[in-house]
């Protein structure tokens, strides 16, 4: 049984990973409206994968008889000024993801809840892979420059990602 304090931290991660989910989505729209349809595609599939990090720790709340509480989400930004300030956005809000992971971690090992901290590995290495992807993504945009060819080219080389 999970202490009160660890079921309502893991419920607050919760909210976040579906704001992450929200805010992807919202990034997606607005590369559809672009008719960036890679670009586009990525976004909804990184906005999926949100979606099941928070499914996962909905599960997770319940398999260790505690209780979910949802919240509202706040509303994601809606409007950029630029593709780059996108990606720039995206790689803040992976290491903002990173660091409620990390405190998260640090009270399940002050409470010495061994099955909690079990639990945080996978997110602790998600965490690594998605500021990576999300880091190399600025770099390639910043490469770009105003390249229209380049950008023609990233958007079909992201369009082709697959979600395992
Ligand atoms: Fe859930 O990993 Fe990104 O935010």
């Amino acid at each position: 049984m999970m202490s009160q304090k660890i079921q309502e931290a893991l419920n607050k991660q919760l909210n976040a990973e579906f704001f992450s989910s929200y805010f992807y989505l919202s990034m997606s729209a607005y590369f559809e409206a672009k008719d960036l349809q890679g670009f586009a595609k990525w976004f909804r599939l990184q906005a999926d994968e949100e979606y099941a990090h928070a499914m996962k720790i909905f599960n997770y709340i319940y398999q260790i008889g505690g209780a979910v509480k949802l919240d509202k989400i706040g509303g994601p930004k809606t409007e950029w000024n630029s593709i780059l300030e996108v990606f720039l956005d995206t790689f803040e809000h992976e290491q903002k993801i990173t660091k409620s992971i990390n405190n998260l971690l640090d009270l399940s090992i002050s409470e010495k809840d061994h099955a909690t901290v079990n639990f945080l590995q996978w997110f602790v290495s998600e965490q690594v892979e998605e500021e990576a992807i999300a880091q190399q993504n600025v770099k390639r945009m910043e490469m770009l420059g105003d390249s229209k060819s380049g950008l023609f080219m990233l958007d079909k080389e992201l369009g082709s990602r697959v979600n395992q």
